[in-house]
């Protein structure tokens, strides 16, 4: 590419095998096995593997070529060496509304332009997980059939991106009080932080600074992400045509994110399951050596036909809160001898703080009627009937914001829907 008015000619030499993942063979077993001999009881068993989908995004991390944007002051004048103001003197280019060299602030980073400096590690091999399922279903009547399944799902190869010149031993520790959270009656009240504890907070050694950024390679490690779950339903055929399912999963989700020594505060990252906060390093990293929850999930729904041609449905769900995970970032001045990075800390221990449960029950009424080879259907709907306004999420920063509600269960809503088949 020739040069460009900010930047110099570029040329890009092709990368090869980015990635060079071989062999990567994703068996999937399954077995049904008819155990009576009378169609009456199956029981089932799959072990499947699945690789990571990336399509470009995997290459692009990597790529020679980056795009990135630079914000620069301008004022229509020369501007001075800080780039904040005009210097004073008046040129012919001065309000001409062309932005000159010389009216251009300097470049916010000095890194602009560059890839950043992270690479995969030779032989890196695509994340996988395993998923294992064993299943009973039975048919109890001629009407109602039951089933049972435990599911288990396992990854591993997950990346880790290594500060390779930064470690453990690169930090100070310090201690701080636990930061006020009496703004936020909800935390408050459910007891989970103790207003005396003191943190351990970790300040990274500021000779380190210039090269936190530096040598960041993404690597394998024996970090696990485990996933539990039995599922408990039956489905029923009602006299007259109506239908009746119902459904209870219980499940959990570990996160062992361990493997990272580039920060002993554990950073948030997303866990593999839902994407909430889990800690990357530091004392939350392993959840298996906290409580944490199973959560159980109940469905129910049905439909059933009532008189003058019209069916009736209805759906009931409930569900467990998701885990509200409470962070804090302490300020720059309570870092003795001067901050170097900024550091989020989590404060509740895995498995303490979830919103509440939140149930939702949807209504529908249908009519279908014919006139010739045409059928029309009506149909309305109210989700969210009873109108319930659980919380989703709050704001979960310490902090004048801590414990705002920032998204609720939608409000009671109803779709009117019409279809013509023909
Ligand atoms: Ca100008
Ligand atoms: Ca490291």
């Amino acid at each position: 590419m020739p040069a460009g008015r900010f930047v110099p000619g570029r040329f890009f030499a092709e990368q090869a095998d980015l990635p060079n993942w071989k062999n990567d063979l994703a068996p999937r077993l399954s077995v049904a096995y008819d155990l009576f001999g009378d169609g009456r009881t199956a029981i089932k068993g799959n072990a499947s593997k699945y690789y990571a989908q990336w399509s470009a995004g995997w290459a692009k991390r990597y790529a020679d070529s980056a795009s990135s944007s630079d914000s620069r002051s301008w004022f229509d004048c020369p501007i001075n060496a800080a780039g904040t103001a005009c210097t004073g003197a008046v040129l012919a280019t001065s309000g001409d509304n062309i932005a000159q060299d010389s009216e251009i602030g300097p470049r916010s980073s000095p890194t602009f332009g560059l890839r950043s400096d992270r690479n995969p590690a030779p032989g890196i091999e695509r994340t996988y997980n395993w998923e294992y399922s064993a299943a009973v279903q039975h048919q109890l009547t001629s009407r109602v059939s039951m089933s049972v399944a435990w599911y288990r799902r396992i990854w591993k190869n997950l990346e880790v991106s290594d500060r390779e010149l930064i470690t453990l031993s690169d930090y100070t520790s310090f201690q701080l009080p636990m930061p006020s959270f009496a703004n936020d009656a909800d935390l408050v009240a459910a007891g989970v932080l103790d207003p005396a504890e003191m943190l351990t907070i970790y300040n990274l050694n500021s000779a380190k600074r210039g090269v936190y950024g530096a040598q960041i390679v993404d690597k394998n490690s024996d970090d696990q992400s485990i996933y539990d779950g039995i599922e408990m339903s039956f489905s029923s055929r009602l006299p007259a045509g109506g239908t009746l399912f119902g459904g209870w999963t219980i499940q959990q989700n570990l996160s062992v994110f361990c493997a990272s020594d580039d920060n002993p505060n554990g950073p948030t990252v997303s866990d593999l399951f839902m994407g909430d906060n889990v800690a990357n390093g530091g004392r939350f990293c392993d959840q298996r050596d906290f409580d944490v929850p199973m959560t159980h999930e109940f469905k129910l729904a049905g439909n059933y036909p009532i008189p003058f041609g019209f069916d009736f449905g209805a759906i009931l769900q409930s569900y467990a809160g998701r885990e509200r995970v409470i962070t804090w970032q302490p300020a720059a001045t309570s870092f003795p001898g001067g901050r170097t990075n900024a550091e989020t800390i989590i404060l509740t221990e895995p498995g303490a703080l979830y919103y509440p449960r939140y149930n939702q029950l949807d209504l529908n009424l249908k009519k279908t009627f014919r006139a010739g080879r045409k059928t029309f259907t009506g149909q309305i709907d109210f989700f969210n009937a009873l109108n319930a306004n659980a919380i989703f999420t709050q704001n979960n920063a310490i902090g004048a914001s801590l414990g705002q509600v920032q998204a609720i269960l939608q409000g009671r809503m109803m779709r009117l829907g019409f279809q013509m088949k023909f």
